[in-house]
């Protein structure tokens, strides 16, 4: 059975349970990470940790552990569960409140920790590459909600993953507020144009993944050019080469976006290197 942290305590999956008064499923008033365990090693904790902490400064939540005790606490929970390869989804809510929004009325975040299985795209996916669509609904825009924030309210999200459902493609482009591209809807975009890398910079109203970071240090590695640029969708039709960057996902090819091939329609050179070095880095 698994064990989760919940704040402080070690309990078992049927007891982990949550007040319907908290704010975080009242109002999704809180925030998560979502982190890989590769061969017992927690993937990135210390960057994972900071985002989170940065998340929380920026809702103005105070996590009442330091950023040592937080990583202390998830590492300490993957080993109580044994897990040598997995996910670790770590959430932080405003509290127990009362039925008005106001956070004041809330007590005690609640820290809860969870070690499971990671699901992943199919192995014949990565191999020949996923076709994707541009989605209608926009990402939040930055000045409302801003997407560097991971909040527990994913609906943006989801109102797109909805739309890539309905097409029968796993992910969706969503374009920021000017119609420029601004990441899927789980995962960072990078395109290849004449030998270059090109990623929208965080200004353009992205979550920066922890994995799209790591990818753009490899890459700088085997001095490619990376650039942090404002993509559109034609720039994405005209790409050599399209991947996309996630914690579940890692490194994965796009072969077509909204009906036209991109490339050759298969996965690109760049993509197989970058994807070889990420997967070498984290050692599987
Ligand atoms: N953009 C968004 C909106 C995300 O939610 C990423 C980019 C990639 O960031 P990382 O740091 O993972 O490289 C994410 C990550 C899930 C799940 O359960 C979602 C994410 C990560 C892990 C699990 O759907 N989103």
């Amino acid at each position: 059975m698994s064990k989760i942290y919940m704040n402080g305590k070690l309990v078992e999956k049927a007891d982990a349970v949550i007040s319907v008064y908290d704010h975080g499923f009242l109002y999704g008033d809180g925030i998560f990470e979502g982190i890989r365990i590769y061969n017992s090693v927690v993937f990135k904790l210390h960057e994972h940790i900071v985002r989170l902490y940065e998340s929380a400064k920026s809702i103005d939540l105070t996590i009442p552990l330091s950023i040592d005790e937080m990583c202390k606490a998830v590492k300490d929970t993957v080993q109580a569960n044994a897990k040598k390869d997995g996910y670790i989804r770590l959430i932080v809510s405003r509290g127990v409140g009362n039925l008005g929004l106001d956070p004041r009325k809330t007590t005690n975040p609640q820290i809860i920790i969870i070690v499971d299985d990671i699901s992943i795209y199919p192995e014949e996916m990565y191999e020949k590459g996923m076709e994707i669509i541009t989605a209608a609904t926009i990402r939040n825009i930055p000045n409302a909600l801003n997407p560097r924030i991971k909040s527990l309210n994913y609906l943006n999200n989801i109102l797109a993953k909805l739309e890539a459902n309905r097409a029968g493609v796993p992910e969706a482009i969503m374009l920021n507020h000017l119609g420029e591209v601004a990441e899927c809807t789980a995962d960072n975009i990078f395109l290849v144009k004449n030998g270059v890398l090109k990623t929208p910079a965080p200004q353009c109203g992205i979550l920066e993944g922890i994995t799209r970071n790591t990818v753009m240090d490899l890459a700088r590695a085997e001095k490619i050019t990376v650039e942090e640029v404002v993509i559109t969708r034609h720039d994405v039709f005209i790409a050599d080469e399209c991947f996309l960057t996630g914690t579940a996902a890692e490194v994965i090819s796009v072969v077509k976006c909204d009906g036209r091939k991109i490339g050759d329609g298969v996965p690109g050179a760049m993509t197989k290197l970058l994807r070889e070095r990420f997967r070498k880095f984290v050692g599987i």
